[in-house]
């Protein structure tokens, strides 16, 4: 599957990278996923540099882009969603991220959206600077724990891609910590009820369907690489990989330029 991945081209050459954004309540296991992804691809030890230690606040503050060596797919990281209206980042700006609105690094401002006269603002953005697939990302072991608020507001955000017809998934991630089962054996998630259960309340409470959630375990604490791990992400990578290219293919011209 990797090597699929490895060598895989774009189904349009006016677009010189996948690009996939991620959101989510913080401590999710957004830059954890990130980490995962470009400790396989890029075959070295996974560092926990990215990840929180405490969950409590977030700790992504800018639009940053994470490139993947040698394969044309970036992961952007945006901050945690949190509740209210002024923690966290506003639902409005993953939106305008989505569009190709905000430029690489944008610090992004709990108090509002980002302003139209801000230098990071893309007035007009082409096909490259927009989001071309969105992932959702739930933890496993805090899916009942999840307050309407950011349920809400992560409603709006999937909304507004279903309108712009921008691909959805979902990552469940910390699958270890929502079955023992699984944290025994990964190899063993897809026979475990708890999971499945997991699934079917996500799908629930994000009206989310079920063949758009992936389960996945990241990298957090082990650092020595486990094929099982890797494999269930790479799934999960795949499918954003298709789902991305296959939206791309799917656009004509005058979609461009919208
Ligand atoms: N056990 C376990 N821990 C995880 C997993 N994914 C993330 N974590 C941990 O969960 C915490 C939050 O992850 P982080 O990536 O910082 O979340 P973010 O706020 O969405 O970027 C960190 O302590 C991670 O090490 C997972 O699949 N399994
Ligand atoms: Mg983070």
């Amino acid at each position: 599957m990797i090597g699929y991945l490895k060598t895989f081209r774009i189904s349009r050459e006016d677009v010189s990278e996948l690009r996939f954004l991620l959101h989510g309540p913080v401590g999710a296991g957004k830059s954890s996923i990130i980490n995962t992804v470009k400790s396989i691809f890029e075959g070295h030890q996974f560092i926990n540099c990215l990840a929180a230690a405490e969950v409590t606040k977030s700790f992504t503050v800018k639009f940053k882009k994470f490139s993947l060596r040698n394969v044309p797919f970036a992961m952007y990281d945006g901050m945690g969603l949190e509740d209210g209206d002024t923690k966290g980042v506003h639902a409005e700006d993953i939106i305008n991220a989505l569009k190709g609105h905000i430029a690489d690094n944008y610090a992004f401002n709990p108090a509002s959206a980002i302003d139209n006269t801000s230098k990071y603002y893309i007035h007009n953005p082409t096909l490259n600077d927009r989001m071309h697939c969105l992932v959702s990302v739930i933890p496993t072991d805090r899916i009942s724990l999840m307050n309407d608020d950011t349920i809400q507001k992560m409603k709006v955000i999937r909304a507004a891609a279903t309108k712009l017809e921008i691909p959805q998934v979902l990552f469940m991630t910390r699958v270890d910590q929502g079955c023992k089962l699984t944290q025994n054996d990964l190899g063993k998630i897809y026979q475990s009820k708890k999971i499945r259960d997991k699934v079917m309340e996500c799908s629930n409470k994000l009206g989310v369907p079920v063949s758009c959630i992936f389960p996945v375990k990241n990298y957090s604490e082990e650092n020595k690489s486990d094929e099982k791990l890797d494999c269930l992400m790479l799934e999960a990578f795949s499918q954003i990989v298709h789902s991305a290219n296959d939206y791309l293919a799917g656009l004509n011209e005058e979609h461009d330029m919208e």
